[in-house]
């Protein structure tokens, strides 16, 4: 009687949510959105992601020193492991040659220890959110290769030391190859790593670093788009010649900054295949699928039109998720975490984007319209795509 009536409440809760959200929306999208509540009787509502999950893989969630305070029981009933999603990078983290930032970090891993959840560390080496300062020499020139690599050392050292038995992973390096569809253009060129080696180096270099650091996390390659087959190729080539020159390499991050009309499933699987080859382990360590197939357009001198959450979006968003965690299913032997970036729709870093993924153009001037690519609603309430993931 008790299970009934809190199913009843939950679904009529569910109901007030809807009604309210859709109160709260612009014309455009309230017209769009769907009136269905987002929970679903039948379930057992003492259970999140990770339970669902936990024969399979952890279930993982890109998190702020914020959202650990704003969104803790969501995050604490549905995930066991999280990643900084800022606050560890390079140039967050050590902003100056003699400056640490220590005191977000620090709190995410505490945190994440109070609650025994599992912590990946993100990132040791990008070309976005670096640290300007390592690029310059003390007599203001570019610095050398010789006291950049001192340089990447000490930065490393520093922190795998701090956080030593930790972190179960680390992205070592982060999207060191060119985007572009161009397979002779492999590496990323125009990243200041590559500007100042012209080679591969500073990337073994980085792995070989963190091993000695700290040879109990595991180290990872991160890479979006990566089931693209002309960046497949390219990131395949580069996980070669990481494991021919003995590089210390575990495993490879399938960033999954997807869209309701990509990746198809045959070029997930083709892309997994090829990195468990190589004897790798794999983490989806960025998902998110966004509703939208590309950014908005921009015509000048006009509002651009956001569509919005619309049914026929909702129904492919559905779709998507349930066939990518399908596969999930499938290669669960493989895949260590699955981790989404950013905590629900409320907000997600490709809001800002024109609602677009990763690698597309970002509008300009920056255009705001809404994503809604994960698995919570604006409300922090189930999506119908949650369900889906986790009824197989
Ligand atoms: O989500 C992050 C966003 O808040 C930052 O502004 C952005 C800076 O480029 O980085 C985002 O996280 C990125 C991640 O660290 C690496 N893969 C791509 C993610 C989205 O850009």
């Amino acid at each position: 009687m008790n299970r009934y009536l809190n199913n009843k409440s939950l679904v009529i809760a569910g109901a007030v949510v809807a009604l309210l959200s859709f109160s709260q929306c612009t014309p455009k999208q309230s017209a769009t959105v769907s009136s269905a509540p987002n929970t679903t009787p039948q379930a057992d509502q003492s259970k999140g992601l990770k339970d669902y999950f936990k024969d399979d893989f952890l279930m993982g969630v890109a998190v702020s020193s914020r959202s650990i305070r704003t969104d803790s029981a969501l995050i604490l009933k549905e995930f066991n492991s999280v990643t900084a999603e800022n606050d560890m990078k390079v140039g967050v983290i050590h902003p100056a040659e003699d400056r640490w930032n220590w005191k977000n970090a620090d709190d995410i891993v505490a945190f994440a220890e109070r609650h025994h959840i599992k912590i990946r560390g993100h990132n040791l080496l990008w070309h976005k959110q670096g640290a300007d300062w390592m690029f310059t020499g003390p007599d203001g020139k570019p610095a050398s290769k010789e006291l950049l690599l001192k340089r990447l050392h000490d930065h490393i050292f520093t922190v795998l030391s701090r956080y030593k038995g930790k972190m179960y992973v680390w992205d070592v390096v982060n999207e060191a190859i060119e985007d572009g569809p161009d397979t002779t253009m492999m590496y990323r060129e125009s990243s200041p790593w590559w500007k100042a080696f012209k080679s591969p180096e500073f990337i073994e270099a980085a792995f070989r670093y963190a091993h000695e650091a700290d040879p109990t996390a595991k180290l990872y390659y991160n890479e979006f788009n990566s089931e693209r087959p002309d960046k497949r190729e390219k990131i395949f080539k580069l996980l070669k010649k990481l494991k021919a020159d003995k590089v210390p390499i575990d495993g490879v991050g399938f960033q999954a900054h997807w869209t309701v009309g990509r990746p198809s499933a045959d070029q997930i699987r083709k892309a997994l295949d090829e990195v468990i080859s190589l004897g790798l382990e794999v983490q989806f360590t960025e998902l998110d699928i966004t509703v939208h197939t590309k950014p908005v357009e921009v015509i000048s001198g006009k509002a651009p039109v956001d569509p919005g959450f619309t049914p026929e979006a909702e129904a492919k968003q559905i779709d998507k998720y349930k066939m990518v965690f399908d596969i999930f299913r499938q290669y669960k032997k493989h895949i260590k975490a699955v981790t989404f970036w950013n905590v629900s729709d409320r907000g997600s870093w490709l809001d800002s984007r024109g609602g677009g993924s990763a690698g597309d153009p970002i509008p300009s001037p920056a255009v705001f319209i809404k994503a809604y690519p994960l698995l919570f609603d604006v409300n922090n309430q189930r999506k119908k795509a949650y369900w889906a993931v986790v009824n197989k």
